[in-house]
């Protein structure tokens, strides 16, 4: 293990109800693909380690607890953003066009400092499916369109590109956040809080005190 401080990133989770972001983010911290984690954990976010090179990084994954059907997400959600996903479903075209307006109230709720070059990742979900309304062509070009935002397809179900885009994700945002003062480093990170009994990965689950 490096002496170096862990990096703590915030990342949020941002799309249509039913494209899979909760399923997505179980997948990737839990190993898990199941309803009854939606129902159980109750949770604000989850966390997970990875590294970027040799610096450890602290994946804080903020994940919506349904409210985005009205999209009626509070303060407490975007606040300190240091990276947003965007998902849609591969097999629904409207969550596609979606994306233009979670991306807006992104930039308008979280207002970074540096909004055109702010670290998105888009996510178009559920590959596993043969039923597809949006082509891999048309998603690419709307990502090119806002500065080249990486795209990737994936299958929370199946686990096709989740650590590729995660991965991803904890590079670009950790570029970012390096290069202004955002990016808060600890030397004693406290332990997490283990989910799940057979957990491998270094994962844990909290309730926002805000
Ligand atoms: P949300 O958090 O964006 O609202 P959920 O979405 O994670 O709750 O997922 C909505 C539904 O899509 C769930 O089905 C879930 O199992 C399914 N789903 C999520 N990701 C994938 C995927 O990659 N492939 C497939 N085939 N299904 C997926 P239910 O039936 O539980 O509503
Ligand atoms: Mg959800």
């Amino acid at each position: 293990m490096t002496s170096k401080k862990r990096a703590l990133l915030k990342v949020v989770i941002l799309g249509d109800s039913f494209v899979g972001k909760t399923s997505l983010m179980n997948q990737y911290v839990n190993k898990k693909f199941s309803n009854q984690y939606k129902t159980t954990i109750g949770a604000d976010f989850l966390t997970k380690e990875v590294m970027v090179g040799d610096q450890v990084v602290v994946l804080q994954i903020w994940d919506t607890a349904g409210q985005e059907r009205y999209q009626s997400l509070n303060a407490a959600f975007y606040r300190g953003a240091d990276s947003c996903v965007l998902v849609f479903d591969l097999t629904v075209q409207k969550t596609f066009k979606s994306l233009d307006n979670w991306k807006e109230e992104f930039l308008f709720q979280a207002s970074p400092r540096n909004p055109e070059n702010f670290p998105f990742v888009v996510l178009g979900n559920k590959i596993d499916l043969e039923n597809r309304e949006v082509t891999t062509k048309r998603a690419q070009a709307w990502c090119q369109s806002k500065n080249n935002i990486p795209y990737f397809e994936t299958s929370a179900k199946d686990t096709t590109n989740l650590e590729q885009a995660f991965q991803t994700i904890a590079s670009n945002t950790l570029k970012q956040a390096s290069q202004g003062t955002d990016v808060e480093l600890y030397n004693d990170f406290p332990e997490p809080i283990v989910f799940g009994e057979n957990d491998e990965s270094k994962s844990s689950a909290k309730r926002c005190s805000c």
